[in-house]
């Protein structure tokens, strides 16, 4: 066995400082990439993207080194948005309905009520209506990996009644994502929406600045909103996924071989993720309502006739346009 003295292997990494590491030397990855998401470290999204970075990093020999930022640690949704796009972050997971301040079409999936289950909303996401969305997103230069992944039905909690049908939204001061679409929605439905980043929920439902939010209920539990909220009626009014995106320039610069490590790892995690969700989607309502929360389900149909009869469809219609409108469809039925 050899035995090498510290100057021994002092003088060699001195001698060939860039071809030779000592055993158990790190050697600086060749992309330190960085990850930013809203989401607490509990919630399966950032369970399964940490498998991913380490799968990443495994597989391709240290080469790619990836840092997540969870929680809104580099900022809200829009400072994030910002920053994938500049390169000051490598890779965000935005909801599609954050995605479309930047891409309009990136919300057609949020459409209310379009989705009845996730059948329809794997068949649609993994299939051309998908496809079409991050085709407008590789306009913007935005990198989308094929799977999308999974947020959820959004369902509406408050600290003031359960909603049970449409009426029950009138005037409701209710807090959306920063989301056009949420926005319109929200008012069409006769209440008082307003748009916040996701950090500052739980504060603005604690100290009423709100009375309401919407969001799914792995959301809802992981954030503990139920600490502030009262009911929780499942509205199910939109489906949300989270778009797993890289800058345009960090993806067009790995090579080939890093390119399928990457995007295979991601895509993978992603497809466990979805399956965790539907899973805690199982059992979630139960720890909520153990934790004091009050359930209620109202019947979909009086929102529908609200939406319907405000002309939110039609206008929508109009401003996804009739390809992205007609992928809707054709996986969940005509519209409007
Ligand atoms: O901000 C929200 O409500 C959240 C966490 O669902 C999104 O990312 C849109």
């Amino acid at each position: 066995m050899a035995v090498l003295s510290r100057r021994t292997v002092l003088q060699s990494l001195a001698a060939a400082p860039f071809a030779l590491a000592a055993p158990g030397v790190a050697r600086a990855a060749e992309f330190t990439l960085k990850y930013g998401n809203n989401l607490p470290l509990t919630h399966p999204l950032n369970i399964r993207a940490q498998e991913a970075v380490d799968r990443i990093k495994a597989e391709s020999k240290g080469r790619v080194e990836i840092t997540i930022f969870p929680d809104n640690q580099l900022g809200g949704d829009t400072d994030m948005l910002a920053q994938v796009r500049s390169g000051g972050i490598d890779f965000f997971t935005p909801s599609a309905l954050v995605v479309a301040t930047l891409v309009p079409v990136a919300a057609i999936n949020a459409v209310g009520f379009a989705f009845a289950d996730y059948d329809q909303v794997w068949a649609a996401m993994d299939g051309k209506l998908g496809a079409h969305v991050r085709d407008a997103m590789a306009k913007m230069h935005l990198h989308a990996f094929e799977r999308m992944w999974d947020n959820g039905f959004r369902q509406t909690t408050s600290s003031k009644q359960p909603i049970e049908t449409a009426h029950d939204m009138n005037g409701l001061k209710i807090r959306v994502p920063v989301s056009p679409l949420s926005i319109a929605m929200f008012k069409a439905l006769s209440a008082s929406p307003v748009s916040l980043q996701f950090s500052e929920v739980y504060t603005s439902l604690q100290t009423k600045i709100v009375d309401a939010q919407e969001n799914p209920l792995p959301i809802i539990q992981v954030a503990k909103l139920n600490e502030v909220q009262k009911y929780c009626s499942l509205t199910n009014h939109i489906w949300d996924g989270f778009w797993f995106i890289a800058n345009g320039r960090t993806w067009e610069r790995l090579p080939d071989d890093l390119k399928t490590i990457v995007a295979g790892a991601i895509n993978d995690a992603g497809l466990k993720q979805r399956d965790d969700i539907r899973k805690l989607n199982e059992t979630v309502q139960a720890d909520l309502q153990a934790k004091g929360l009050a359930f209620n389900k109202p019947a979909a149909d009086s929102f529908r006739a609200a939406l319907r009869d405000s002309g939110f469809y039609a206008d929508w219609k109009g401003r996804f346009g009739d390809e992205a409108w007609g992928l809707l469809e054709q996986s969940v039925g005509k519209l409007a």
